[in-house]
């Protein structure tokens, strides 16, 4: 399949509705059809992020939702609400919602299920940490991750982004080749399911992306784009990971 590429700037918990204005003012110029390029601040700044993203091509997404879409629950919100603000994605699973929140496989799957119902593409996140791979748990703990979005009935309209634990935030990026086996394990895991969906799907590369490792690693037969974290809130680097993307 030909997929597009795209880029997906994580700012986890920083930001400001400066670098809000500062973000569009400078990628709006330079977003092409070809390459897709979506801005994750924290919940705050969605409102604003949108409303200065319309009409530049440019979407901006949540970074996390609830597996509900309304209800008793202080400090949530839901995927309806993300719509409607004109949000087209939300992140679901980071490792820092597995790590902090004890977020798991099953409610993972649910939020991104209540993404789907509310008609917004979740990004799953999954990756093994630095012992699972050394113990050779690395395809059994993605397995794992996958079966659980398998078991949904929207699992097709994800995005997934591969982030090996060890490389998020750490400067340490896994290499080209190294990320690539990981998402041809992945394709080739969800194509045992539904060969033409596996194809068609969106997959991320996420850790330590950087302007100078972005190109190397977009160019990898199965990493359609990146999830990127710190190197996202400088405006000029972003500029220059969207451009190895398109
Ligand atoms: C991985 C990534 C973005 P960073 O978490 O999701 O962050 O690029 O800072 O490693």
């Amino acid at each position: 399949a030909r997929r597009n590429k795209l880029v997906v700037a994580n700012w986890k918990m920083h930001g400001s509705l400066a670098l809000c204005r500062e973000t569009i003012n400078q990628l709006n110029h330079i977003v092409q059809p070809g390459a897709d390029l979506i801005i994750s601040p924290p919940a705050p700044y969605l409102s604003e992020l949108g409303r200065l993203a319309q009409q530049t091509g440019i979407h901006c997404c949540g970074q996390d939702v609830a597996a509900q879409q309304n209800g008793a629950r202080t400090g949530e919100w839901s995927a309806t609400m993300l719509a409607e603000l004109g949000c087209h994605h939300a992140i679901v699973g980071h490792s820092e919602r597995r790590q902090h929140h004890r977020e798991d496989n099953l409610l993972i799957a649910a939020k991104a299920q209540a993404c789907i119902d509310a008609g917004i593409t979740p990004i799953v996140c999954i990756g093994e940490t630095l012992d699972e791979r050394n113990a050779g748990q690395l395809e059994h703990i993605l397995g794992q991750q996958l079966d659980a979005l398998l078991a949904t009935s929207g699992w097709r309209q994800a995005i997934i982004a591969y982030e090996p634990v060890w490389a998020i935030g750490t400067g340490k990026v896994a290499t080209p080749a190294i990320a690539q086996a990981a998402h041809q394990f992945i394709r080739e895991y969800l194509a045992k399911t539904d060969a033409d969906a596996a194809d068609e799907m969106m997959l991320l590369y996420g850790g330590s992306v950087k302007a100078d490792n972005a190109t190397a690693l977009f160019a990898m037969p199965d990493i359609d784009g990146g999830l990127i974290g710190s190197a996202s809130l400088e405006v000029h680097s972003l500029v220059r990971i969207y451009q190895a993307a398109s």
